[in-house]
């Protein structure tokens, strides 16, 4: 029986440090994984399965260990027991060898002490087989599931990935183009503008009048932080849906794409709803988005109308003469929690925790932080006490948060030619055209 258990504790031994080797071997490399959030809210993304096995990893690891010490305990009483029985025979061979009735009941009696010892080491080694008989039913248990979670797993990523969301098939440089080529419904589209080096998805706003806005930005109920890095501004994150339904920042790097390669003048609409559910707009002509090299600098002609007051151009706060210059927005590069290029000695970006073209610091701020309700005060803004609620300050003052924004783009001609009249009209219908 001994040698038996031996050999199958080196078995198992042998098995679970051969399995655990494999695990961790497979961690290499997962650790460094890049979260990135962009859009992929359907399908578990690479980074979601790696977290999966690490959160997995380390209970899987320690239940080895500690069976691996297990096992070590047992082969080191297995070879007690051996010694034991060597031993006996070495007592029962110098009793033979004695001669003496005397000295062989002397023997016979330690002899039975031995016994006795004996079967006590057994009992209790038998005692441990069978708690690691269990260990070993919980880890092999366990060890299934583990398998199970891994092939659904396996089985969820393996084929390219079914998201049940619907993709439009037309194509275009932007969401115009793509109305142009005959598209008359509203949802996700592939975009590729003329210097990007590949197409890139976005939600397509098409109206009654075959206009199409490309949307850029969305908020509408707090869902998504807008915390975000430079990075992360840069690829855009959130989630887009084909039912206009979820928020997202589209990207520096594609809105500059979209912008700054257009040839016709490109109208930026933004759209602002309130807490009583009152909308108004703002229209900027000329709007472009600078290169990664100019910190995706915000230029713009000049404002071009709309209900909602051009707060982009600063605004007077009555702090300071200077307030309106400060806090204007036209020339600005892009600030974020981790890159400051604002005018300001501090980072406007870091103190108000959200990405933006950052003045010293705002007058409009749309990728602020989402307070329900709308008002909000100094306490709430947290350390640094600064306005940094979702703001459009020649609507709301400062300390009001709006509840939903959108900023789109279409190109100035769509907009002056066809349905020109219905700017703010059509505004009143927006989300159910
Ligand atoms: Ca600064």
């Amino acid at each position: 029986m001994a040698p038996s258990l031996l050999a199958a504790a080196g078995g198992l031994l042998l098995l679970f440090s051969f399995s655990s080797a494999q695990i961790r071997g497979d961690n290499l490399g997962l650790s460094s994984c890049n979260p990135n959030d962009g859009f992929g809210r359907y399908c578990p993304t690479t980074c979601g399965v790696a977290d999966y096995m690490l959160r997995y990893l380390p209970n899987v690891n320690r239940d080895l260990d500690s069976m691996q010490r297990d096992l070590e305990t047992i082969a080191n009483l297995t070879q007690g027991a051996d010694e034991t029985v060597v031993y006996m025979k070495d007592s029962v061979t110098s009793a033979q060898k004695s001669g003496g009735p005397d000295t062989h009941f002397k023997k016979s009696s330690s002899i039975l002490d031995d016994v006795l010892r004996f079967e006590k080491t057994i009992i209790t080694q038998e005692q441990q087989i069978f708690e690691l008989q269990n260990l070993i039913t919980s880890n092999e248990r366990r060890m299934a599931e583990l398998k199970t979670l891994s092939i659904q797993l396996q089985q969820k990523c393996s084929e390219p990935c079914k998201d049940s969301v619907e993709i439009q098939p037309t194509t275009g440089t932007d969401c115009q183009d793509v109305a142009n080529k005959g598209a008359t419904t509203s949802g996700l589209y592939y975009v590729k503008p003329a210097t990007a080096t590949e197409a890139f998805l976005v939600y397509c706003e098409i109206d009654n009048f075959g206009r199409g806005f490309t949307v850029i930005q969305r908020r509408r109920d707090g869902s998504v932080d807008f915390r975000k890095d430079w990075i992360q501004y840069k690829n855009g994150f959130g989630y887009l849906s084909p039912d206009d339904t979820t928020e997202f920042w589209l990207g520096n790097e594609k809105m500059h794409q979209l912008t700054a390669t257009a040839t016709i003048p490109t109208i930026l609409r933004i759209e602002l709803v309130d807490w009583d559910g009152t909308k108004k707009y703002a229209d900027y002509n000329m709007f472009r988005i600078g290169s990664e090299a100019d910190k995706y600098r915000l230029t713009y002609g000049y404002y071009f109308g709309g209900d909602a007051g051009d707060a982009f151009d600063g605004f007077d706060f009555g702090d300071d003469p200077s307030d309106k210059f400060y806090t204007s927005h036209n020339g600005m590069q892009f600030s974020t929690i981790d890159q400051d290029n604002d005018k300001y000695d501090g980072n406007c970006a870091l103190q108000d925790g959200s990405g933006w073209w950052m003045n010293r610091c705002h007058a409009a701020h749309l990728n602020g932080r989402y307070y329900q309700g709308g008002r909000y005060t100094e306490k709430d803004a947290g350390e640094y006490g600064y306005d940094n609620g979702i703001i459009w300050v020649t609507w709301h003052n400062r300390w009001y948060s709006l509840k939903e924004t959108t900023m789109k783009i279409i190109p100035l001609s769509r907009i002056t030619a066809g349905g020109q009249t219905s700017g703010a009209k059509q505004f009143g219908g927006l989300g159910d055209s």
